[in-house]
């Protein structure tokens, strides 16, 4: 049964209980449908209230449906019917009351929360608009201006703002149940407020929509819903309530049927798979209590934030005590940017910096149940710090190296107990950045894999396992998109134009902007590394520009030249003349055939990762581009983009 009836007097209690979120399966449509007739025809009751058993209020349309036919009752009419309601309902929330679970609410003549609930209107992210109101009945609550934010973010609202936007009417303490039952006895004592589809709604400041398609198609960067989801608003504030339900509702069904929103329901999926594999099910991490990371440089500072936010007491090992304090000052800064973008208050910064101990005594971490490794990339320093930590830490803490080149079969030869090594590597900024790859050597433990998954989730990352090679699953596709960027500037096609091209796709920089911004020289010396090992590297168009001394922003100029204090690239007379002798012209290429050609590459190399199995499915090279690589999510990632659904 997805919905009881039971009563509290003449309220009466419509419990929906369809795990895990209690999303709008057909059945559960049915079930209100249903319970609207049965408690309309009950004289006995005089209102109603909507909860939700389990983890979450209800979290929207069923996703799992969006590609079969829409089954009746449709959740429009639903919403109508329990509007049309001979007796007042009240939504009580808990969790989230997201997509069609809100719209459900805004049908409701009451919305009560709990206090650390939140609302929310998320489908852009899954590349459609509200289909059952949203864009409809949210400016007739709170007005134009936070129904926008609403529909086009999609961030989810806490209860206390959305209570002070008018978007619930009460916050409540304690016993929720009870206390919407008390609610709407109260309710009942007084006239009810008009239904919210007769809601007058206010027209806006003048040049408001402007403004808004300006702000929302910079932020969307090639994305079709959020501005659609603007178009539904606007109708909503100039047209009649039935003109607005049956513009927003052809608009949803448009869209639902459309690649984007396909590709983002593939990275839903994707994302929520990742956390927990299949392979892992049933083995127990081990307890995180206490962290320690050895290095406190850019990467290692970041770790230590990402560790910090979620709770866990860390201790940074240096070399010496100057290195102590600049991996201090490291953190410092990072948390010192978080209070200036708002993110953090001073108050916060502090309790976090308070719980990291920064210290050159090795003996310090011994009941650390993880260490992570953040130093030189030089495989002699990775070494001698595992040698350190195998004398120090207990026997089962999880020993990790953060290495995004280094072979961890190197890093670990020798440790005792080498089950409980592994390699995790974080993107920088670590504490911003969502991937994590999850490097296993031959001897990790399953019980080492699962503790690196089970970080994951405390960090609230994307975790994806992949196998040893150079670069693992991300370095070595970029190392490809670049390599074949590369050889498209070689058949003349010119740099700018492979960077627009590769904006227009949806990437926020081109390859080469971004080689320009990080610095070209890193990836040179790994190849003069490899040269030296004697390993045969051919010389690539960024070496010459690297021997010229062109390492990028940081010198004035890479692949572009930059004013001074500029970050404006400008395409570069010293560079074309430098790589003038090793451009052979070829046929001239569109944007769209250079997009092409470089996505079909990226796509390429994942396919070679995959039969090597150094990845597990598409789906997992799909999330490493996003999250780690600046793929534009609607796309759906590489694979799933040139057609190998993961
Ligand atoms: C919509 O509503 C359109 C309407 O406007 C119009 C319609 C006409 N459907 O995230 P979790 C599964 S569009 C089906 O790990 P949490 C998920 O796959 C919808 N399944 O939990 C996972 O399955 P499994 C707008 C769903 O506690 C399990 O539930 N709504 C749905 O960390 C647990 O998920 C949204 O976009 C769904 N809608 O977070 C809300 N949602 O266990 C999307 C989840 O087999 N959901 N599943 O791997 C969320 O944001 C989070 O799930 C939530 C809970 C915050 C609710």
């Amino acid at each position: 049964m997805t919905v009881t009836i039971a009563r509290q007097g003449e309220i009466a209690i419509v419990t929906v209980d369809n795990p895990p979120v209690n999303a709008l399966s057909t059945a559960l449509r049915q079930g209100l449908w249903d319970a609207v007739g049965a408690l309309d025809a009950d004289a006995s009751v005089a209102a109603v209230v909507l909860v939700c058993a389990g983890r979450t209020f209800i979290a929207g349309a069923d996703v799992t449906e969006f590609g079969k036919p829409p089954q009746p009752p449709h959740l429009p009419d639903l919403v109508d019917r329990i509007e049309g309601a001979t007796k007042p309902w009240v939504a009580a929330i808990h969790g989230s009351a997201l997509g069609g679970g809100f719209e459900v609410a805004m049908g409701c003549r009451f919305r009560v929360a709990a206090p650390d609930a939140s609302v929310g209107l998320p489908e852009v992210g899954l590349g459609i608009v509200p289909g059952a109101s949203g864009t409809v009945r949210t400016p007739r609550l709170a007005g134009a201006a936070l129904a926008a934010e609403l529909v086009t973010s999609g961030r989810p609202m806490p209860a206390p703002k959305a209570f002070a936007a008018g978007l619930v009417d009460a916050v409540i303490q304690g016993d929720l149940r009870d206390g919407a039952a008390a609610f709407a006895r109260q309710a009942l004592t007084r006239p009810l407020p008009a239904p919210v589809s007769a809601r007058p709604v206010a027209a806006p400041a003048a040049g408001f929509w402007a403004e808004q398609e300006k702000a929302v198609a910079k932020t969307a960067k090639g994305a079709a819903a959020p501005l659609r989801a603007l178009d539904c608003l606007r109708k909503a504030v100039e047209a009649p309530f039935a003109e607005a339900m049956a513009f927003e509702r052809q608009t949803f069904l448009e869209l639902r049927g459309s690649d984007q929103a396909a590709a983002l329901r593939h990275v839903f999926f994707a994302e929520r798979a990742a956390p927990r594999p299949a392979a892992l099910r049933g083995v127990e991490p081990l307890p995180l209590r206490r962290a320690a990371v050895i290095g406190g440089g850019t990467m290692g500072a970041g770790i230590i934030a990402a560790l910090c936010e979620a709770g866990l007491p860390v201790t940074l090992i240096e070399r010496d005590d100057a290195a102590v304090a600049r991996g201090l000052a490291n953190l410092r800064g990072i948390f010192a940017g978080g209070v200036k973008r708002g993110k953090l208050t001073e108050a916060q910064a502090e309790a976090l910096t308070a719980g990291v101990t920064g210290t050159t005594d090795y003996a310090s971490i011994a009941d650390a149940d993880l260490v992570i490794e953040a130093v030189f990339e030089e495989i002699g320093v990775k070494r001698a710090v595992f040698e350190q930590l195998a004398r120090v830490c207990r026997p089962d803490a999880v020993l990790a190296t953060n290495t995004s080149y280094l072979d961890p079969r190197v890093i670990a030869e020798g440790l005792p107990n080498p089950g409980r090594f592994i390699g995790l590597h974080f993107f920088s900024p670590a504490n911003v950045m969502k991937l994590l790859e999850i490097v296993p050597a031959p001897d990790t433990s399953d019980r080492t894999l699962a503790t690196g998954f089970a970080l994951a989730r405390m960090l609230k990352k994307i975790p994806v396992r992949a196998g040893i090679c150079e670069g693992f699953i991300g370095n070595r596709i970029l190392k490809r998109y670049r390599a074949a960027a590369e050889a498209l500037v070689r058949q003349g096609v010119p740099i700018a134009e492979i960077d627009a091209a590769m904006r227009g796709y949806g990437f926020a920089m081109g390859p080469f902007e971004a080689q320009d911004l990080g610095g070209l020289d890193i990836a040179f010396l790994q190849r003069e590394g490899a040269r030296a090992a004697g390993q045969d590297v051919p010389e690539t168009l960024g070496d010459i520009l690297v021997r010229a001394g062109r390492k990028g922003q940081k010198t004035g100029g890479g692949w572009y030249d930059y004013a001074p204090g500029e970050r404006r690239p400008q395409p570069s007379a010293v560079a074309a003349e430098l790589l003038a002798d090793q451009i052979r012209p070829g046929p001239a290429m569109s944007r769209e055939e250079i997009a092409q050609a470089l996505v079909s590459e990226m796509a390429a190399e994942g396919r070679a990762i995959l039969n090597e199995g150094i990845a597990q499915t598409p789906a997992d090279i799909d999330l490493v581009e996003i999250h780690g690589y600046g793929f534009p999510r609607w796309r759906g990632g590489p694979m799933f983009a040139t057609g190998r659904k993961g």
